[in-house]
């Protein structure tokens, strides 16, 4: 027996049944088996009726039992998950779950293979973010499961939706060393908000409408489901099994009307307010409300990360140029589905004024006076909350005109900094620097491309230089800070825009070390044909490396673990090679023609991944900062 328990020649005869089929012929198939099924449990009850009247004999009632199991525990996921909405499912097979991929796929989802489960469960929560319903993530027992936790904790910190669907050992392996045993449900219940076995077959569906509840209403986050290889190969008749309906959209919390007049008077007297808009406003579709808000005010607005788009980066209350200059100063800020967490400085000085005051908007009533009491607190939804603040607001004929003081000063900062990345982006000597590497990349990029980012200067950066104008259009390191999302999220973006909007194009713009997670996930784009086009922003090390002269020369002076700075990745890896394992050719750019030109190739592309890779100043640094990123403790 293998290591799965599967045969050589058992797993390819069943992969020849379920997959060497096109799926309509594999749905075909599957409406053929569910009339039979019908079929033979009408019989079932005739052979039940007249065996309980003739008091039928042991084993007459034996083979009706074994008759009137028609379905299984993998067939019952396999169904429930498609009844509940969910459309994809990422991850890696194995023991015990190989049945239950190929039933995923049978049932109409649809399956994509990845190299790491914690890169399919980075994808799988970036689709719910996009779309608000969750894609699944598969694991096998064990070590599957914990690399998926990583994703988990991430989900859960960035608030987005997920469901993990993790394979156990058998029941009766179970506190006797079983192959992968471990204990799931409780190592999986730190990092999300329900985690569960299901205690039949027949009960499967109750807990996927469960965990895909939880996942999605209230403030979103990971659900676990954990699926022992005995239940999965449990034998139910299909009319045992539980009916549910479909998790109905998540309710629309509206604001206390009492609590929207409290934070109208507080802007109306306001003398220098400013919106912060972060990516709750984001999951809550709530664009057209912030819009609608920031135009009728005019008040001065900033996004967090991924709060950008929803109201666009050039709109002229846009006041990102001048950020630390508008925090520092502004006496009320309303937080629009923003947290005030290391990202927003915790709220408090030297970033903020002593005596700033906070009106927050948040779904999660446990956020709410987080770090700083908040002036006026307002438990809702961010769409219902814009659109009444911004009517309170109208009836209060407040409109901040653009000769307002507040305004003066924020322009003139702001400008000032745009002048400074200006200057710093025209320097185009070599090796380039960032500033002149990400002009160049937004001067090409059309406008509606969803971006991807990690790294740390690379992402920071990039932040800051590349635009969004539309909503749920950036993607990165997030407030988890975690590094190795890049691709994954790229997988689930572009499989959104191919389902939804095929015009638009994902830009995945990695640091050299951050692309290093989970670079093998070119492989998956290359098998799903996903045209993402991969940009490596390399300076040979994390924060920064060395050139290769200076590299070798601080190696040679001992044993490469002694003297190698931590930081350090060998100068001018080729990581554009790996197109080749493909049969492909990647770009590495020293020069800005040479990205320009890789560029146009790239975009040219559409049934596969390209990948540039970039070479810049192993030195290069940010602009100078006001404040060191992370405001440091005072503990
Ligand atoms: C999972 C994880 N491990 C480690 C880190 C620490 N870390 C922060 S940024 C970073 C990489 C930065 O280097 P790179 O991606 O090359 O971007 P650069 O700053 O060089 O542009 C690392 C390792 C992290 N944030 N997450
Ligand atoms: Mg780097």
């Amino acid at each position: 027996m293998s290591l799965s328990g599967w045969t050589g020649s058992n797993l390819r005869t069943a992969l020849q049944r379920q997959l060497f089929r096109p799926r309509r012929q594999v749905q075909q198939q599957q409406k053929v088996v569910a009339r039979q099924l019908l079929c033979n449990a009408a019989e079932h009850v005739i052979i039940r009726r007249a065996a309980s009247s003739s008091g039928s004999s042991f084993s007459a009632a034996r083979e009706i039992d074994v008759k009137m199991t028609d379905t299984d525990g993998d067939n019952v996921l396999a169904e429930a998950l498609r009844d509940q909405g969910l459309r994809y499912v990422f991850g890696i097979m194995g023991h015990p779950v190989i049945e239950l991929s190929l039933a995923l796929q049978a049932a109409g989802l649809r399956y994509l293979g990845f190299r790491n489960e914690q890169a399919a469960c980075y994808a799988a929560q970036a689709y719910g973010y996009l779309t608000r319903k969750p894609a699944a993530v598969l694991c096998v027992s064990g070590p599957g499961v914990l690399h998926a936790i990583g994703g988990m904790a991430n989900a859960q910190v960035n608030c987005w939706p997920v469901l993990v669907l993790g394979g156990s050992c058998p029941q009766d392996h179970e506190g006797i060393g079983g192959f992968q045993e471990w204990s799931q449900v409780e190592a999986a219940r730190p990092y999300c908000k329900y985690s569960a076995r299901p205690p039949s077959a027949a009960l499967i569906p109750l807990h996927v409408e469960k965990a895909v509840r939880l996942a999605t209403y209230g403030r979103p986050g990971a659900a676990y489901l954990d699926l022992p290889a005995t239940l999965l190969k449990q034998k139910v008749d299909s009319s045992r099994v539980v009916r549910v309906k479909p998790v109905p959209e998540p309710p629309l919390a509206y604001p206390d009307a009492g609590l929207i007049e409290q934070a109208a008077d507080l802007v109306r007297n306001a003398e220098k307010p400013l919106l912060i808009v972060g990516k709750g406003a984001a999951y809550a579709r709530a664009e057209s409300a912030v819009r609608e808000l920031v135009s009728d005010t005019g008040i001065p607005f900033l996004p967090t990360p991924m709060g950008k788009g929803v109201v666009p980066d050039t709109d002229v209350n846009c006041v990102a140029s001048a950020r630390s200059s508008a925090l520092l100063q502004s006496d009320v800020v309303v937080l629009l589905g923003a947290r005030l967490n290391w990202m927003l400085h915790f709220g408090k000085p030297p970033r903020y004024r002593p005596d700033v005051k906070f009106v927050q908007v948040d779904l999660c009533a446990e956020e709410l006076h987080n770090s700083v009491q908040a002036s006026v607190a307002i438990q809702a939804d961010v769409g219902p909350a814009a659109r009444l603040l911004a009517k309170a607001l109208k009836d209060r004929r407040f409109k901040l005109s653009k000769n307002h003081p507040w305004w003066n000063e924020l322009n003139a900062k702001g400008n000032k900094n745009k002048q400074i990345l200006n200057e710093m982006s025209k320097d185009v000597s070599e090796p380039l620097n960032y500033y002149a590497v990400f002009k160049t990349i937004q001067d090409f990029i059309p406008d509606n491309c969803l971006i991807c980012s990690e790294g740390a200067n690379t992402m920071d950066i990039g932040r800051t230089m590349l635009l969004n104008n539309l909503p749920r259009h950036r993607l990165d390191a997030g407030t988890f800070g975690t590094m190795g999302v890049g691709l994954g999220y790229s997988i689930a973006a572009a499989l959104y825009c191919k389902d939804n909007y095929p015009e638009k194009r994902v830009l995945c713009v990695e640091g050299d070390s951050a692309f290093g997670f989970s670079g093998m996930e070119l492989e998956t784009m290359f098998r799903y044909n996903l045209p993402i086009i991969l940009i490596v922003v390399n300076n040979n090390g994390i924060y920064g490396g060395f050139d290769i002269e200076t590299y070798n020369t601080i190696r040679s002076v001992g044993d490469a673990s002694d003297v190698t700075p931590p930081n350090t990745l060998t100068p001018n890896s080729q990581y554009d090679k790996m197109m080749e394992m493909f049969g492909k050719r990647g770009y590495f750019c020293k020069t800005i023609e040479d990205i320009k030109t890789a560029l146009k190739a790239s975009f040219k592309v559409q049934d596969g991944p390209s990948l540039i890779n970039i070479m810049i100043n192993p030195q290069a640094d940010r602009k100078e900062q006001a404040f060191s990123w992370l405001t440091e403790s005072k503990l």
